[in-house]
């Protein structure tokens, strides 16, 4: 919006007595000589649908991500009614006690664990509204990060959420209406004083930290969300089951690599398993690369896979219609799914390749991780390809676990990520692939799991390579895990 329209947006909230001068209460019982009263705004539609795409405008110029919109009850709620109705957006509703019948929701509508909330709010003084709802919506594990206010009072609601970790964006400024409604002649010049100096003089967070008062953890800066470890992630209630136990078993080990075993011949392939099974949290293998496979060769890797607790994923890549890859994966000479806990898929086919994944490995506990990225230099698979395939995987979230990626694609904590083309010395080889060192993938990047392959099959020593990526690995995450103040 302009700044001519914004100002006659001012005037008019001022003219529907919306902002009022005088001698008024605050919630907190300090006198104010300006009183916001926005509660007036449902009687006007076309005020209101004004005031919405308002609002709606600085989530959008702010660039903010969210994954639903929660209204602060009760002003705010049928703003973000509108705003959710208007641009398709899920709403939550936070209910201000918990009803004694039926389920005892504190929060209506539906969110996975993780999902980021925006906060709408018609007016702040100390921001203590917004700190309520964030609160109620961070017990259910919800993230609130942003909060986007009609009116703020500039009495310290600003440096009271950020130091709670949620920067608040207001459309409108004390100072500004002042200026305008000057300038429109609605107040006269001794009341814009009176009330800049009330507000100046009325600063609820500085004088609650004078006090002492003032929260432990304030400091006026946005803090970082709590970043959840492998252990709390896989305690999540929607995570899925195999995603669950590599969470643990990752935890255990204190592994996040996964050995890429790309080599040719199955005793030397059950050697590798052998030997590096105590290092890693997955095995991944390309099983039609193996010259001499035999369904035997397939029952002794799984019992390697039971002796040192690591997870087996064929690196399939299935990509054709959904009833081609069931008899891909369930038949054939290898018969993947039956000993393959993990597989992957690109999403090119569309959602059917999955559903033929899932028809065949649902019902034996088995998961896949979708590829969203590749490590490829020229890769196709980028920008809304990407995205696209983040939207399939949250559409299947019963199979899919999570994704092959250069790094983080996606917030929802229950989605593995899995980084391919991983070495510690950077470069790449003749064919197009390309590395990242394990520090970058996983602390920059904010990966889960490493996947390495020549980096551990062409050093001298395997095992010591192993160790190598398993510690660069770990030594990063647990970086990851401590910068976000776990
Ligand atoms: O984008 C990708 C996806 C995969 S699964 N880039 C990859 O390199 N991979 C696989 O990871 C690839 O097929 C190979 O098995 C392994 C990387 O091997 P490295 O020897 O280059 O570490």
């Amino acid at each position: 919006m302009d700044n001519v329209s914004m100002d006659s947006l001012i005037v008019k909230l001022y003219d529907v007595n919306a902002v009022k001068f005088g001698e008024y209460k605050l919630k907190s019982g300090l006198l104010t000589p300006i009183y916001i009263d926005l509660r007036v705004l449902v009687s006007l539609p076309v005020l209101m649908n004004q005031v919405s795409s308002l609002i709606y405008q600085q989530a959008q110029q702010n660039k903010l991500q969210f994954d639903s919109v929660c209204g602060v009850p009760y002003t705010a709620l049928p703003l973000a009614t509108i705003i959710c109705s208007r641009n398709e957006l899920p709403m939550l509703i936070r209910r201000k006690e918990a009803k004694d019948y039926g389920t005892k929701r504190l929060v209506e509508g539906t969110f996975r664990q993780g999902d980021t909330c925006l906060i709408i709010e018609d007016t702040v003084t100390s921001g203590s509204s917004i700190l309520e709802t964030a609160e109620v919506l961070r017990k259910e594990g919800l993230k609130v990060t942003d909060a986007i206010v009609l009116m703020d009072r500039e009495q310290g609601g600003v440096d009271m959420l950020a130091s709670q970790g949620i920067r608040l964006f207001p459309v409108i400024s004390m100072f500004k209406l002042l200026d305008v409604l000057l300038a429109a002649e609605r107040i006269d010049a001794q009341t814009a004083q009176d009330v800049r100096k009330f507000i100046l003089d009325n600063n609820t967070f500085r004088s609650k930290k004078e006090n002492g008062n003032a929260p432990a953890t304030k400091k006026p800066c946005v803090e970082p969300q709590r970043e959840l470890s492998y252990a709390a992630r896989a305690e999540l209630p929607n995570i899925h089951p195999l995603a669950s136990k590599l969470l643990k078993i990752m935890e255990e080990k204190q592994s996040n690599l996964c050995v890429s075993a790309d080599v040719t011949c199955s005793e030397e392939l059950l050697q590798l398993a052998e030997s590096l099974g105590p290092k890693i949290c997955m095995l991944k293998t390309h099983i039609d690369i193996l010259k001499d496979y035999t369904l035997a060769f397939s029952q002794k890797l799984q019992a390697l896979s039971e002796k040192h607790n690591f997870l087996i994923f064929e690196d399939r890549k299935f990509a054709d219609i959904g009833n081609t890859v069931k008899h891909q994966y369930e038949g054939g000479v290898f018969q993947i799914s039956s000993w393959s806990h993990v597989v992957n898929a690109h999403a090119v086919p569309g959602p059917g390749v999955v559903k033929g994944l899932s028809a065949v490995g649902k019902p034996l506990g088995r998961g896949c991780l979708l590829i969203a990225q590749m490590s490829s230099q020229g890769s196709l698979a980028t920008g809304e390809y990407t995205k696209a395939v983040l939207q399939m995987a949250e559409e299947q979230s019963d199979f899919v676990i999570g994704f092959i990626c250069g790094g983080k694609v996606t917030e929802k904590p229950e989605f593995i990520h899995m980084t391919p083309g991983v070495q510690i010395q950077a470069g790449g080889d003749s064919l197009g692939q390309q590395y990242t060192a394990p520090e970058e993938v996983i602390y920059s990047k904010g990966s889960d799991v490493i996947i390495v392959g020549r980096g551990v099959l062409e050093a001298s020593d395997r095992l010591e390579a192993a160790e190598s990526y398993r510690k660069a690995g770990w030594d990063a995450y647990v970086k990851r895990v401590s910068r976000s103040g776990q």
